[in-house]
């Protein structure tokens, strides 16, 4: 399933829909950001659409926009943190880059000083 408003095998649906917990950090009417369960920084927040699609290229094919509301709302997060200092967005995306989840998600890490190139 690539695209759908609302899988209910989905993780990240099922935290969008509000039936399992998460810390969520922002919300609007089309995004949801909340704290990673494992954080890999001081600060590491995950930020979806409230919608269900598998990766960000599937996103930016049906939802250019959405593409674009996720990176704002993760600045507007940054600020809420405090991270005067910068910080990384990825989306992993396919089994090589370590995508567990397929409900597309932009980390948002800072806090610290983050290696390059990432491992
Ligand atoms: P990725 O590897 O890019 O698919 O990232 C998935 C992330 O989701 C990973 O960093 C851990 C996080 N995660 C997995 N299960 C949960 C959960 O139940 N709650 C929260 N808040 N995060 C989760």
């Amino acid at each position: 399933m690539t695209s759908t408003a609302s899988d209910p095998d989905c993780l990240f649906c099922r935290i969008v829909a509000g039936t399992v917990p998460a810390d969520v950090v922002h919300e609007s009417a089309t995004t949801v950001a909340f704290r990673d369960i494992s954080p890999g920084a001081p600060t590491h927040v995950l930020l979806v659409p409230r919608d269900h699609h598998a990766d960000a290229a599937s996103l930016a094919a049906a939802e250019p926009a959405r593409v674009a509301e996720l990176v704002a709302a993760a600045g507007e997060v940054a600020r809420q943190e405090g991270l005067e200092r910068g910080y990384r967005l990825v989306w992993n995306t396919g089994p090589d880059a370590g995508q567990t989840v397929h409900h597309v998600h932009l980390h948002l890490l800072g806090g610290r000083g983050l290696g390059w190139p990432p491992g």
